[in-house]
């Protein structure tokens, strides 16, 4: 049998090798295999089914292989590699563990499965294929990578049912896989086992493991004592250069433990063993990491164990020896219909675990089963008009001088009670991103049931495990951060965009408005950054009133991410008096008219430079020049208004300024190429904020200058 150190204190033997002695044995352990015995009998409720006999379990692993090798060689694009090598891992966890139930792939209480290592999407299309999923027919799997098929090339939340996150980008299905996991943790104290009681699995990769962000996720998820969680590394020794000698030398069992896992190697090609180390992570007290040791390309002749067979078509000399190898003797495609049999049954065995969930659920008290199913179903509660109402209307009889971080707040307070399904939090920076309400209790191992979450100085890891909550489902994560730290959380906010995900980034000291900190703190490019980002929101409030009414848009965009960019100075309260509208709604409005119907300068700024226009305004007024005054909280949101709308938003004055702390890119699309900018073409400075507007001219003087010559040139 395969050599596999017995414990993590062993060294790991060479692995670049094909295991040729156990390739040889396979087609006659497949001879004396038996048509697949019914599988229905194996339904167990609750437990693991009973263990198919080795050969059918080879039989069934080797179906998928089948199909990933002739998908990518059709394609002639992909990864046979990955899935060729976890096929057993993934025939023990699919056909014996997994909850799941193909008939409804949405249903809130099944176990989760992440293929963090997208790039062997092959095996999602091949488990999706053979246990039943109805979409994905055999004729999807020969579209693998064909425009518009549900099998593209890395698997894509919301567009392939079963597909629980977007993957690709190594390490962040990891790290959604504990935000999925905390989600499960939350739901399950505030709504009882009964309802929420599922594992989260994840299938990692060398590459997984080997970027930044898999430590802030595992270092968070040992923390939390996460023990739902269960991470199968995909221990194969090879990524693309070559030998993983070539890059890493970490001994990944005793980094898991020592962030808090109980950490196991096994054989990843045993079923036996796959199976008892899965029995033993549902019993664990804290996370597991079951590292698998595998053969990338398992059966392939002479790409097995070698990075050629992890991200190219085989050939079909290749695939020809793997079939021989195997003993798959079947078309291109074809599945034998004894082997099609036991996956399907394996895919029937949740159909009984769900309908006892149901009537568990139905069993639930009224109230809390509605409200379950409303926050599921990401639906929001009627009780947030009526807060937002209230807060605009404490704050046209009390109006607020006060930093719109403090102003988000303010709003959260009365949120927060609002929507019980908002889970805070700050990768460590919760006094200055005022993101914890008093209200609050901090999530932890003892008490899963506190709503926010001291993420450490974790922001990537912690955008990450916020989408992991959102598609968890009944969680809207907000998080807390500085605005200059979004780049360490941009790919997981372009995946957050990607899969339409409702995540709140609060992101706080947006500008050179912070002041003292200087240029390392100060953002310049990151509003352009960010907008540049497709369907994602990035809100910049002038004021209270707007700060909550760009949190109302936040959380009622259901299917797309949202950034606030708050400020830590102060701003004076511009919006005065009531309106029940959104007046931030279309992204932009008049927020100052001119005072006759001669207006020749349009003034359009964001956040803390709205109240710098409106003074520029009353400058230019002096001059008898006539201005009016656009506050612009969201480019995605005027961009995406009716055409007329914003045509009369933007209006036809001769000559349009705009002023944002930031740079100018992105601000073109509203003022033209001709029009005036007043903001930043170099990183910030350390000094008080006010010097800074001062030293870097972004003044209601400079505004004044910029629309005079700027009148004067046309
Ligand atoms: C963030 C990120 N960087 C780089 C890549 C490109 N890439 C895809 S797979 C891979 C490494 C492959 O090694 P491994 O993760 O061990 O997968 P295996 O070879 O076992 O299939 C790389 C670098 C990526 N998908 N994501």
């Amino acid at each position: 049998m395969l050599s596999v150190p017995k414990s993590a204190k062993e060294p790991r033997p060479l692995r670049s090798l094909p295991r040729l002695a156990v390739l040889k044995i396979m087609p006659e352990r497949l001879l004396a295999a038996s048509a697949a015995p019914a599988q229905a009998s194996r339904i167990a409720a609750g437990g693991a089914a009973a263990p198919a006999a080795r050969a059918e379990h080879d039989r069934m692993a080797n179906a998928i292989r089948a199909l990933a090798m002739d998908a990518v060689e059709q394609a002639n694009s992909g990864h046979p590699g990955l899935p060729m090598g976890a096929a057993d891992i993934a025939t023990v966890l699919f056909t014996r563990f997994l909850k799941f139930d193909p008939a409804d792939p949405a249903w809130p209480d099944r176990d989760r499965f992440v293929l963090s290592a997208g790039h062997g999407s092959m095996l999602l299309y091949a488990l999706l294929h053979l246990t039943g999923y109805e979409a994905m027919t055999i004729d999807e799997i020969k579209r693998f990578r064909q425009l518009g098929s549900l099998t593209p090339g890395h698997p894509e939340h919301g567009h392939t049912a079963g597909v629980e996150t977007t993957t690709g980008p190594l390490g962040q299905g990891l790290a959604n896989a504990v935000g999925m996991a905390i989600a499960e943790r939350h739901l399950a104290a505030q709504f009882g086992g009964d309802v929420v009681d599922h594992f989260t699995y994840v299938l990692a990769s060398d590459g997984d493991l080997m970027e930044g962000i898999s430590q802030e996720a595992i270092a968070l998820a040992g923390h939390l004592k996460l023990n739902k969680l269960i991470v199968l590394f995909d221990d194969n020794g090879i990524s693309i250069d070559g030998p993983l000698s070539l890059a890493d030398s970490v001994d990944q069992v005793k980094r898991f433990e020592a962030a808090g896992f109980a950490a196991t190697r096994i054989d990843g090609h045993d079923p036996a063993a796959i199976a008892a180390a899965l029995e033993a992570a549902k019993k664990s007290e804290r996370p597991t990491m079951i590292a698998c040791r595998t053969t990338i390309g398992f059966g392939a002749p002479t790409k097995a164990g070698k990075a050629s067979s992890h991200g190219a078509a085989l050939g079909a000399d290749e695939i020809k020896g793997a079939r021989e190898n195997l003993g798959w003797t079947s078309p291109p495609f074809e599945i034998p219909t004894a082997i099609r049999e036991a996956w399907r049954a394996a895919g029937a065995r949740g159909k009984p675990v769900r309908a006892a969930w149901e009537q568990r659920l139905a069993a639930l008290e009224p109230e809390k089963r509605a409200e379950f199913l409303r926050r599921v179903r990401g639906e929001l509660s009627p009780k947030l008009a009526a807060a937002v109402r209230e807060l605009k209307q404490k704050l046209s009889a009390a109006p607020k001088e006060i930093a719109s971080r403090s102003a988000s707040e303010f709003a959260l307070e009365a949120l927060t009670l609002a929507l019980p399904e908002m889970v805070g939090g700050s990768a460590d920076l919760t006094g200055s991103n005022n993101t914890r309400t008093k209200a609050m209790k901090a999530m932890s191992a003892a008490d899963y049931s506190g709503r926010f979450i001291h993420y450490g100085v974790r922001e990537h890891g912690m955008a990450a495990a916020m989408n992991g909550m959102a598609l968890h489902g009944g969680i809207i994560p907000y998080s807390g951060t500085f605005l200059v730290f979004s780049d360490y959380c941009r790919p997981a906010i372009r995946l957050a965009a990607l899969m339409g995900q409702r995540v709140i980034h609060v992101m706080t000291h947006d500008s050179i408005g912070l002041g003292e900190d200087g240029p390392t703190h100060q953002p310049v490019e990151h509003l352009a950054a960010l907008r540049a980002i497709p369907n994602l929101k990035v809100f910049r409030p002038c004021d209270v009133v707007e700060t909550v009414e760009c949190w109302e848009l936040a959380l009622q965009s259901k299917d797309a991410p949202s950034v606030l960019a708050l400020t830590r100075q102060n701003l004076p309260q511009l919006r005065q008096g009531f309106d029940e509208h959104n007046r931030c709604a279309l992204g932009a409005y008049e927020i100052a008219a001119a005072e006759d119907d001669a207006a020749v300068v349009s003034l359009f700024a964001s956040g803390s430079e709205v109240a710098i226009a409106v003074e520029a305004k009353r400058l230019l007024a002096a001059k008898k020049i006539s201005a009016r005054v656009v506050s612009v909280p969201c480019f995605e949101l005027l961009a995406a208004a009716p055409a007329a709308k914003r045509a009369g938003i933007v209006g036809r004055t001769r000559v349009n300024v705009a002023v944002e702390a930031g740079i100018r890119q992105g601000w073109d699309a509203i003022i033209g190429s001709a029009g005036g900018f007043v903001g930043m073409s170099s990183f910030g400075a350390s000094g008080p904020y006010k010097a800074l507007y001062q030293h870097f001219g972004i003044t209601p003087e400079k505004v004044v200058q910029a629309a005079v010559a700027a009148l004067e040139k046309s």
